[in-house]
């Protein structure tokens, strides 16, 4: 993100410079017709002649600019610009899994009322490589709060779709709610960003694997398609051919997506069973 922001503050910086150095043809433009300066008749060297340039005001323009433009390129923003958003039903594991990534442990959470947001570099022991500073924001996964979710999507770099694998059945009947008000909101349809699926609780014996994770959520997800595209008919919205909202098109799969979609499993509690998606979110 600093890039942008860096090339229009050096922009900026030369067209001021540039301004400065222009002739300053609009306001001290004598008129042909005017008559001669009484200057220019004794000899002397007349005023206009001397370079326009205030050197006051070009430092006390260019200065500041300067100096943002040095922290910027020191990676001052102590972010690599990537934003993590874990989202999904209540109870999936969402702030267990933020916390241990946080402070590199596992640490007792309950349901969270409100959002939560930070920029750290991520620990989880036995993770491979050095992990940049990322934004994590974990959204309470309440229905009521949802809001806070779609306000996060036009920033989001990758969106972790939280969900307990040892609830499969209900959970991917929520995970699917929500999944869809995401995959047809019109920022994420534009952006891409990545998408992770997280089976979470993978230490619980009776877990539901990846795969089984990965079909449920796309058998419900085609149910809230056609719910939700058949209310959409009688309310005569338009909808977008070809995507998510449009009911003529294929049943739904994953891997209509791009980027392609992740489904991992996961353990909020466990080192060994987070590093993979800490891999995947460095990799996004
Ligand atoms: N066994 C096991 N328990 C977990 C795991 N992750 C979370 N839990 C437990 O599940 C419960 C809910 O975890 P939270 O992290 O609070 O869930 P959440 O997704 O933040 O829930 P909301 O804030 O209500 O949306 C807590 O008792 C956690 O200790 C996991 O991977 N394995
Ligand atoms: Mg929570």
């Amino acid at each position: 993100m600093s890039r942008p922001v860096l090339r229009a503050l050096l922009l900026g910086a030369v067209a001021v410079a540039s301004a400065q150095g222009e002739e300053p043809e609009t306001t001290d433009s004598v008129p042909a017709e005017a008559p001669a300066e009484p200057a220019a008749a004794s000899g002397e060297v007349p005023e206009e002649q001397a370079s326009p340039i205030d050197p006051v005001l070009v430092a006390s323009v260019l200065l500041p600019l300067l100096i943002a433009a040095f922290f910027l390129l020191r990676g001052g923003g102590g972010s690599s610009g990537k934003k993590v958003v874990l989202f999904g039903p209540m109870g999936a594991g969402k702030t267990s899994m933020y916390l241990h990534l946080r402070f590199g442990r596992a640490i007792p959470s309950h349901t969270s009322m409100q959002l939560t947001s930070a920029t750290f570099a991520p620990k989880c022991e036995g993770a491979s490589g050095s992990h940049k500073p990322i934004t994590v924001v974990d959204v309470p996964g309440e229905p009521r709060l949802n809001y806070q979710l779609l306000a996060e999507l036009s920033s989001a770099t990758v969106l972790v779709c939280v969900l307990d694998a040892t609830r499969l059945p209900t959970h991917a009947k929520e995970a699917a709610q929500v999944l869809y008000d995401v995959l047809t909101h019109e920022t994420v349809q534009r952006r891409a960003p990545a998408l992770v699926i997280a089976a979470n609780k993978s230490d619980v014996r009776g877990a539901a694997s990846p795969d089984s994770v990965r079909a449920t959520l796309e058998t419900e997800l085609q149910r809230v398609r056609l719910a939700r595209t058949t209310m959409q008919d009688i309310s005569g919205s338009s909808l977008a051919k070809g995507s998510l909202a449009d009911p003529d098109g294929p049943d739904f799969h994953f891997d209509q997506l791009r980027p392609a979609v992740q489904v991992l499993p996961t353990a909020a509690g466990e080192a060994p069973k987070l590093a993979p998606l800490l891999t995947a979110l460095s990799q996004a």
